[in-house]
């Protein structure tokens, strides 16, 4: 039947096409929710159109390219599904594409550039210097941007603002860093204007967006009239926190409930605490006791007895009325619970060096500053060493390392795996071995059946 409906484009779906003003790197499920979602709903959204740029590949750029950068945003509670089209992308395009980066970057009229390359993608781009020194193309996003940055420069198109939104704290600064890193040894001079010139804006992003599946596609075509490819799924919740300066403006994401702070550590470490520390903790402790989804796991007493305990330890180190903590959990708690959004514990698993750095160490470290022992963020850590004995394969920014350790055995694999979070602390033979004591409980916990509820 779907075959026989149009697909979606601005044909279907009229939407004026907005210049482009907004760059963004990192094309996937989780920008168009939010920041293309965000960007649609300000009050602005005529003037700032979205040149989106994928990134190891082209598809999802040429999925939307054949549909005029037009997709479906599906929000989906537990009282039902409701439907929009969002077309503030205008242009979706393959990320090797370097030359109109360039050609974007170096246009005045660009003001902003948005980040969702993944936490594990700041460390990389040192590769890039050589290619860039010799005019080749850069492979990396930051190796790209800083190629884009160079053309503005030389087009004295003036200053503009880097939005990270990846899930790490600071992510401003790191994104500083990162950018940095690479102008520095490529051109000095680059690098002063850059530090003269840009603006890192820090930001907070929030709202769950699990992979889109063939279901969800069918559903779209039946109740919109139209064949998209390429809609997303996600929770009616959605929060963005922004901390910076946008030197030649930017939309008014006000309009759609993004927050401007001048202090933004106290809501970042909210959201990578008790949103995504939680989430590993089900990630692994969940799919060890054969659990699949976000919800399933949290039906389950084991899982969230351990997001409850870690979430008392790090809400000792949040603190201020403003950040509402107690409301802020019985909310999560309610969205984890969304059995209605099939948000897979095996997506929220990979990357896991980069993600438990930010999700479990400062708060084992606060905790342990204090005198106590942190044994809730040390179980995180815990059932991620219990989880890759059995998946050796996890995708990893750090998997050699992770295959090294395996090859250890008992204290000495924790300790290395732990050395991949925080040499100091993999230092620490008492927390070696607490961290050594829970996970080999987790792994003798024979598995629930899928779902079993507490
Ligand atoms: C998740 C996040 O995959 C993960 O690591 O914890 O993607 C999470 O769903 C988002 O940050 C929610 O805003």
């Amino acid at each position: 039947m779907s075959a026989e409906l149009p697909r979606l484009s601005r044909d279907v779906s009229p939407a004026a096409t907005a210049p482009v003003r907004m760059v963004h790197l990192g094309l996937g499920a989780f920008h168009r929710s939010h920041q293309a979602w965000y960007t649609q709903h300000a009050g602005d959204a005529g003037e700032w159109g979205i040149a989106a740029f994928t990134g190891r590949r082209p598809d999802a750029a040429e999925v939307l390219a054949a549909q005029d950068g037009l997709f479906t945003v599906v929000e989906r509670s537990d009282a039902g599904d409701s439907f929009e089209t969002v077309g503030s992308i205008v242009e979706a395009v393959d990320g090797a594409n370097v030359d109109r980066l360039v050609e974007l970057l170096a246009s005045s009229g660009t003001a902003v550039v948005t980040l969702t390359i993944t936490e594990a993608a700041y460390a990389f781009g040192a590769n890039d210097v050589p290619l860039l020194v010799s005019g080749e193309k850069p492979t990396t996003p930051l190796g790209r941007l800083v190629r884009g940055l160079a053309a503005r420069r030389d087009a004295d198109a003036g200053p503009l603002a880097i939005v990270s939104c990846d899930n790490l704290s600071d992510n401003g600064k790191v994104a500083r860093k990162g950018v940095l890193d690479i102008a520095h040894p490529f051109d000095a001079g680059l690098a002063a204007w850059i530090e003269a010139n840009v603006s890192f804006v820090s930001t907070s992003v929030d709202r769950i967006t699990p992979r889109t599946t063939e279901a969800d596609l069918a559903l779209v075509a039946e109740r919109c009239g139209y064949r998209d490819e390429a809609p997303v799924v996600t929770e009616p919740f959605h929060n963005w926190v922004l901390s910076g300066d946008f030197p030649a403006g930017r939309p008014r994401w006000e309009d759609a409930g993004a927050v401007f702070v001048d202090a933004i550590e106290p809501y970042e470490n909210r959201k990578l605490w008790l949103l995504n520390g939680a989430h590993s903790i089900l990630a692994y402790a969940g799919q060890l006791r054969g659990h699949t989804t976000v919800a399933e796991a949290l039906a389950d007493a084991v899982c969230r007895d351990a997001v409850e305990e870690f979430w008392e330890e790090a809400s000792r180190h949040l603190s201020g009325e403003e950040l509402r903590i107690p409301e802020y959990r019985a909310a999560l708690l309610e969205r984890f619970g969304n059995s209605r959004i099939a948000h897979h514990l095996a997506q929220i698993a990979m990357d896991a060096s980069t993600k438990l750095r930010m999700r479990a160490i400062p708060v084992l470290r606060a905790e342990r500053d204090a005198g106590r022992s942190g044994e809730g963020a040390a179980r995180m850590i815990a059932v991620w060493v219990a989880f890759v004995a059995g998946n050796p394969g996890l995708q990893d920014p750090q998997s050699d390392a992770v295959a090294e350790a395996s090859r250890l055995s008992g204290v000495e694999r924790t300790a290395a795996l732990v050395a991949l979070l925080d040499t100091g602390l993999a230092g620490d033979p008492a927390v070696v071995e607490l961290i050594q004591k829970l996970s080999a409980g987790f792994a003798s916990v024979v598995p629930a059946k899928t779902g079993t509820a507490a």
